[in-house]
């Protein structure tokens, strides 16, 4: 069925992290976020989310350039628009307009719930996902000392989770993840993330990793970088996976044809929504590449997308998809996701949509800035 979208309502909330999370390139402890919610002309409602952070220390966008884009450009190429298909989105947002792919992101995958809520069929059905279970992995921020990142390893292996990540940069690395790898045995499904932390200077270095029996190495280069990645990957045996770099299919095409990496995290938010998401799996698949999915601290919303994308047969490695108690007090979504003892997260298929009630009432609460953008009349 067809999408006509009548409005857009940007929300702001503040969402306090239980704890504060350390990567490379900075610390959060109270995430801001952007909640779109979407109605139809055919009268139905979905809400998404805009990963983007607070400051442009992952990508250049932040929460508020991605409010801008909505408001200023996005907005008036979608609103009173009718959309045959999801995938028709996309082409439209592109069109002599670079960038802004997480602001994109976030309508172009409100029309995919909506258009989910009009076929009466689940998020993830919509997408053609089969998966009715994820593997989930968590990621640990840096910590003090590699005594303190033993004791989260651990406790996160017992908890049932199929992957621990493990944030690095120089200084926090080696030490760090041999203290993790003797304390949880040589086999468990251990990876490192660098978010960008080292340059071609640290080659030598990097490539002592390769003793560490890591399943990848996230990222270790520029956040924007294909080509030095690729010397790097000669010389290591250590699978890169590349997270910042892949912002479209385009440089997923790159990484494969240069070595750039041998897998991909997919966050659909980082590269324009879920068309381009599903675009990035299949290339993905067709040169045997495994891809996960990985997470940008979403609220209990944008979850849900996470968790749909990720039923597709090449998500075959454990997503960052940990469960709302690991992020929050209280999520803004009924029920919390959550994850069984063998770290699995069910696909929600029941209903039509997301899969998760929004609690909309919370979400008022926490708002700070609201604004709806309508058709001018
Ligand atoms: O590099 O994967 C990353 C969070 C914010 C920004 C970048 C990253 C991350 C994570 C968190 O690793 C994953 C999660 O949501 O649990
Ligand atoms: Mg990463």
């Amino acid at each position: 069925m067809t999408v006509t979208i009548k409005t857009l309502t940007l929300h702001e909330i503040r969402l306090q992290l239980r704890e504060p999370f350390t990567i490379s390139s900075g610390t959060i402890s109270m995430r801001r976020i952007l909640l779109l919610e979407l109605t139809s002309m055919e009268g139905a409602t979905a809400w998404a989310e805009c990963v983007a952070g607070e400051m442009p220390n992952y990508s250049p966008e932040t929460i508020d350039t991605c409010a801008f884009a909505i408001r200023e450009w996005i907005a008036l190429r979608v609103l009173g628009r009718t959309f045959d298909h999801p995938n028709d989105v996309s082409p439209e947002l592109e069109r002599n307009f670079r960038g802004h792919r997480m602001a994109k992101a976030a309508i172009e995958m409100g029309v995919w719930a909506l258009s989910a809520i009009h076929d009466g069929v689940s998020l993830a059905e919509q997408i053609g996902g089969q998966r009715e279970e994820i593997e989930t992995g968590i990621s640990l921020g840096i910590e003090p000392t590699p005594a303190d990142l033993v004791e989260r390893a651990r406790a996160a292996f017992e908890e049932g989770y199929r992957k621990v990540k493990i944030k690095i940069q120089p200084g926090s690395d080696i030490e760090f993840l041999q203290a993790a790898r003797d304390a949880v045995g040589s086999d468990a499904a251990l990876m490192a993330d660098a978010n960008n932390a080292y340059t071609s200077a640290d080659f030598d270095h990097l490539t002592r990793f390769d003793e560490l029996n890591l399943m990848m190495i996230e990222q270790p280069l520029a956040w924007d970088d294909v080509v030095q990645h690729a010397e790097l990957q000669k010389r290591m045996r250590t699978p890169i996976c590349l997270d910042e770099s892949i912002t479209g299919c385009d440089r997923a095409a790159d990484m494969i044809a240069l070595g750039g990496g041998r897998i991909v995290n997919i966050k659909p938010g980082r590269v324009g929504g879920f068309s381009e998401s599903i675009r990035i799996h299949d290339l993905c698949a067709k040169h045997g590449i495994p891809v996960w999915c990985g997470g940008m601290f979403e609220s209990g919303i944008g979850r849900s997308y996470n968790v749909a994308l990720a039923s597709l047969p090449n998500f075959t490695l454990p997503g960052d998809l940990s469960p709302s108690a690991r992020y929050w007090e209280q999520d803004i979504v009924t029920p919390e996701w959550t994850m069984d003892g063998e770290g699995r997260v069910k696909v929600p298929r029941s209903e039509p949509g997301i899969g998760v009630t929004v609690d909309v009432d919370r979400i008022a609460d926490l708002t700070v800035r609201q604004e709806t953008i309508c058709e001018s009349p």
